[in-house]
């Protein structure tokens, strides 16, 4: 790589670290904000999907329960069982109180992560977690609704992973959308905050 070549590559990368930063001040702002952005505003909506044990889940039957949802599949490597395990702890943490919210974990393979194959893995994370799965237009319309990028990627090996957007957004009990849940802090710090929304 040349010099010339190396130095655009820096540029690029500056302007791509800059413009993330931009769109996190923009999440974190209208999270506090009570005139958020019209776009971030629009995250979420109505679903209607299958859980792990067959039954289907509408998201007004969340009402009255603040949530957490994210979106992943069972095959993944690294960033959904960290997820799933972060959240359980926040959810171990928050004691009695986690009867009065949820956290959903959205399959984007929905090819694979049948209800058999998400009880199965959720059975290793807090029983407050439901997996969620659907047909495929049902999973891709889901993920629009809450802005997530999810794209299937062939392995070398032959088979498939996939790409996917790893926010975890929180919603309030109307179903709102607050703000991206941050699990990078204290797991008791996480649980306070969820459960000022109760
Ligand atoms: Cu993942």
């Amino acid at each position: 790589m040349t010099a010339r070549n190396l130095r655009l590559l820096v540029i690029a990368a500056a302007f791509l670290a800059g413009l993330v930063a931009c769109l996190g001040a923009i999440v974190t702002l209208s999270g506090t904000s009570s005139s958020p952005m019209q776009q971030v505003a629009s995250i979420g909506g109505s679903f209607t999907l299958v859980d792990q044990d067959g039954r289907t889940v509408r998201d007004t039957d969340l009402r009255g329960h603040p949530f957490l949802v994210f979106f992943g599949f069972t095959n993944c490597p690294d960033v959904c069982p960290t997820t799933l395990f972060e959240v359980s702890e926040v959810f171990r943490a928050l004691g009695p109180d986690a009867v009065g919210t949820r956290a959903l974990f959205i399959t984007v393979d929905p090819e694979r992560d049948t209800p058999p194959v998400l009880k199965d893995y959720l059975s290793n994370f807090d029983p407050h977690l439901s997996g969620l799965t659907g047909d495929p237009a049902a999973v891709a319309a889901v993920a629009k609704a809450y802005r997530v990028y999810y794209k299937k990627v062939p392995l070398d090996q032959g088979g498939y992973t996939m790409d996917h957007t790893a926010v975890v957004y929180l919603m309030d009990k109307n179903g709102r959308f607050v703000s991206p849940f941050n699990l990078k802090r204290t797991t008791e710090a996480a649980a306070a905050d969820l459960r000022r929304y109760l």
